[in-house]
């Protein structure tokens, strides 16, 4: 019988037994006998004689203390213990691995030929016996030996001494200046081509920068070295921080779990996040691009020069990175638009994990299988919980905190709480009651009362804040809830409370409250969590009419389109309520008229314009129904795209003749791209000849943007030349299996019931690979997330797919097995028919011998709620 996963608690941290100074590393590269070895000075912290050590899948060939061969140890599949060791003394192990074998990805592993490593969060003990965890920081000094075939051996910091090993191989060896955790080490060996530039720092250091690709693909490479000069500038203008090593390199495999990966001075990162260009990648490609090299960036001083003290702290570096990747695109781009982003994948993925069987505060309390909480809780509610303070505090005052953040722990492993702590120090504002947010979970909602009182010009707001059911949290919340009133014309009223000028921002402290605004002169229309100032639910009974107040003339992008999701939401909730066998639903007039005059309004963003008439996403729609009632849904999507469509064919004709752009990538460009992407999408589903010549002129464009919004239209209209364009595409891009995932995507979409069997024969498709993470997740991942018809198939075959591959994957890739079950961990949202469906999968993959750590906590959870 399998042994129970053990789970490890926060409450039981403590400090580690040893520190360990002066690592060397080496590492002798082979595809399926890698040696390994490691020699450091180990100290007791307290006078302990055992040393606990991790280690997985290693093979084990000798121990010396103090070089001296040493048997006093017991092994086990995840540890090696040392016993009666002297309190300091130099331990040498050697050990061996097998890269090739290595398909979780996490380790040193192959990809396409090249060595590369993925250590975050527990991989390093798959390379050696170490104590792996974050806060043992140690320096290295790590010597790779190599074919004389393999041109670049890579690891982190600055590279002292190259030459040929005795043998006729090849050695590099490099040193690591700054002390680190062992996640952020890395090791790279491979042929690779390299783009290289320089970046002249404000101090004026000048620091090598070198992005390495596969053969060929070097004109896929300026925009990523682009965003990383705009990033290293960025973070040296806004946040006072200034890179720390005379290089920084970025490698880009093709094998990756994630997005990509901040070892210190040597990012890996997935080559779906570096390579672009205006053939291959569409503007989405470019932005996200953008983000991710910010991103690993930045977490070069928050996260590897102030490090997590254990990985319950993992918002720590997370979220305040997210938060600083965040403020770098709307510094540079559209900040309306960034927060749109931002806002929906709270919306989208982080309420359904928090109303799920995964639901976690943004600082964990129990963990079974690290890897499963690198989650958008952690992740972006870590950052709108960073985004409160920064709104409490201000920019100075929060700028004021990262100082002393620096000040006090550059070069230490420390807790969500020292951070708190500095930026409550830095501002004088007390952050204990905010600290709950690191330890609730479940979506709070703040319910709203408003009340206007003619004679005394007065409005009222009552909040309350509820929290949700499962939350351990039960004290109030402080919450940063922004407003604004609106007037009759639209314009912004200023706020008077008390006889004195009131901050937007009101500070919810209590269960709840009541705050009078004086001097406005007729019934306002609120603004309620303008901004999404926090992370939570708002229940407001808003009439329509108030909703297309908001929508035609508040002064804030962002609150327009909150305003024009609701209203949708609202139409689409009408909908499901009246809908009845064939008869017709259909969105109101007054939504349609205020959709045809955004759409003709000269002076807006048109990407904003773009966001402003698409429907909201089926998971955000979903969320407001118990069971979600997935087949009328779908059909009730249908019609309303159909209807706006139609009703509004003469507007989004004009609109999109007048984009004019011709394939550059500014942002009024993109802009263009992206709302004649949207009127595609609407027109394809009318039968209109001069629409299809649109449809076969941008599947043939030279641009990926307009090529791919081409294929979605038609795809989603099941249009008569779909097939045609489906089958040119692949014929075009079948050499290019990073292009191809934009296919299986597309494919994973298709609307009808032979979807099951389409994908199942994509599996033998050339480019498939179901060992490729990126691969899996464009056509199984695409399906299972944006194809509900057939997902929620009432047979079952669509959970049936998916629980198949999820236990292949298991064996091959945990991590992304674990990735991959989401779709199946909010069963419980579902009617008795398909709940019973999902459930007899997830007993299904239960049932599975040798199930990873990673599904079990999972399944275990979805099956046990
Ligand atoms: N820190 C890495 C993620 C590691 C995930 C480990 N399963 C990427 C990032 O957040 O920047
Ligand atoms: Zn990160």
């Amino acid at each position: 019988m399998q042994s129970q996963p053990q789970a490890k608690y926060l409450k039981d941290y403590q400090a580690p037994s040893h520190t360990v100074t002066n690592l060397e590393l080496t590492v002798e590269l082979d595809p399926t006998d890698t040696k390994v070895v490691s020699k450091a000075l180990y100290s007791a912290a307290q006078s302990v004689s055992e040393l606990c050590l991790d280690g997985v899948e290693l093979n084990l060939i000798s121990v010396k203390v103090n070089g001296q061969l040493f048997k006093d140890f017991v092994q086990t599949e995840t540890s090696l213990t040392l016993k009666n060791l002297p309190n300091e003394f130099t331990l040498e192990i050697e050990n061996t691995i097998s890269p090739s074998t290595n398909t979780s990805l996490e380790g040193l592993y192959l990809s396409e030929g090249a060595y590369c490593t993925q250590c975050e969060a527990e991989g390093f003990r798959k390379i050696t016996y170490f104590l792996d965890r974050p806060d043992v920081l140690t320096d290295y000094l790590v010597t790779i030996i190599a074919d004389k075939d393999i041109p670049y051996l890579l690891s982190n910091g600055n590279k002292i001494e190259e030459g040929n090993w005795p043998d006729g191989r090849r050695f590099t060896k490099w040193q690591d200046p700054h002390k680190k955790p062992s996640y952020l080490f890395a090791l790279v060996a491979g042929d690779f081509d390299v783009l290289r530039d320089t970046f002249v720092t404000r101090s004026g250091r000048e620091v090598a920068l070198e992005i390495f690709v596969d053969k060929g693909n070097l004109d896929k490479t300026p925009h990523a070295m682009a965003s990383l000069k705009n990033a290293m500038k960025w973070d040296e203008e806004r946040f006072d921080l200034e890179y720390d090593l005379d290089i920084y390199m970025i490698v880009a495999v093709d094998f990756f779990n994630m997005g990509a990966m901040e070892n210190k001075g040597l990012n890996v990162f997935n080559s779906a996040c570096v390579l672009a260009n205006q053939q291959t990648a569409t503007d989405r490609d470019y932005h996200t691009i953008e983000s991710i090299v910010g991103h690993e960036y930045f977490h070069n001083w928050t996260g590897n020069r102030v490090t997590c003290r254990d990985w319950f702290q993992l918002s720590l570096k997370e979220g305040l990175t997210v938060f600083r990747d965040q403020e770098f695109s709307s510094d540079l781009g559209s900040r309306a638009l960034n927060r749109i982003d931002a806002v929906m994948a709270m919306k989208t993925h982080q309420f359904a994990e928090d109303s799920g069987p995964m639901a976690h505060p943004i600082r964990p309390e129990k963990v079974i299988e690290m890897n499963n909480f690198y989650t958008v809780t952690v992740y972006n509610k870590g950052a709108e919980v960073i985004r409160m303070m920064h709104t409490l505090l201000g920019e100075a005052n929060f700028q004021k905190g990262m100082k002393l953040y620096f000040e006090r722990h550059d070069g230490q492993a420390v807790t969500c709480d020292d951070f708190v702590a500095a930026m409550g120090d830095a501002s004088g504002k007390c952050l204990e009651q905010f600290k709950l947010w690191y330890r609730q979970f479940g979506t709070p909602t703040v319910q709203v009362e408003t009340s206007y009182n003619v004679e005394q010009q007065t409005f009222t707001l009552k909040l309350n804040q509820i929290h949700a059911e499962n939350d351990p949290v039960s004290e109030p919340l402080h919450i940063p809830f922004a407003i604004e009133l609106l007037d009759t014309a639209g314009n912004t009223i200023p706020l008077i409370s008390n006889g004195k000028d009131f901050d937007a921002v009101i500070e919810l402290k209590e269960i709840s409250a009541e705050f009078t605004f004086e001097n406005i002169l007729s019934k306002p229309t609120p603004v309620l969590l303008e901004n999404f100032s926090a992370p939570c639910v708002v229940s407001y009974d808003y009439e329509s009419e108030e909703l297309i107040h908001i929508l035609r003339h508040a002064s804030s992008d962002f609150t327009r389109w909150e305003a024009a999701q609701r209203a949708f939401t609202m139409e689409i909730q009408h909908a499901v309520n009246t809908l009845s066998g064939s008869n017709p639903v259909s969105i109101s007039d007054t939504l349609i008229k205020a959709l045809k005059s955004i759409i003709a309004e000269e002076n807006t963003d048109k990407a904003l314009i773009s966001e402003l008439i698409k429907l909201p996403n089926f998971d955000t729609v979903s969320a407001e129904f118990s069971p979600v009632p997935v087949t009328e849904l779908v059909d009730i999507y249908k019609q309303f795209e159909l209807q706006i469509a139609t009703q509004l064919q003469s507007e989004l004709t004009a609109v999109y003749k007048s984009c004019l752009e011709s394939g550059e990538i500014s942002a009024s460009a993109v802009a263009a791209r992206s709302l004649k992407a949207t009127a595609l999408y609407y027109l394809a589903l009318l039968e209109n000849d001069e629409v299809t010549d649109w449809l076969l002129a941008n599947s043939q464009q030279d641009n990926m943007t307009l090529k791919l919004a081409a294929l979605k239209a038609v795809k989603n209209a099941d249009h008569e030349v779909s097939e045609q364009l489906i089958s040119q595409f692949d014929a075009q891009w079948r050499h290019d299996p990073l292009v191809m995932d934009k296919w299986f995507a597309l494919q994973a979409t298709t609307d009808n019931d032979s979807a099951i069997d389409l994908i199942k024969s994509l599996y033998d498709h050339p480019c498939f690979d179901k060992s490729n993470p990126n691969r899996v997740r464009a056509l199984v991942g695409q399906f299972a997330r944006s194809n509900p018809a057939q997902f929620h198939r009432i047979d079952g075959k669509g959970y049936e797919l998916l629980a198949d591959l999820l236990i292949e994957l298991n064996a091959i890739n945990p991590q992304n097995a674990s990735r991959m079950v989401t779709p199946f961990m909010s069963w419980k949202r579902y009617d008795p028919t398909r709940q019973q469906l999902i459930k007899s999968q997830l007993e299904r993959i239960a049932s599975v011998d040798n199930l990873s750590d990673d599904l079990y906590e999972k399944v275990d959870k979805a099956l046990n709620v």
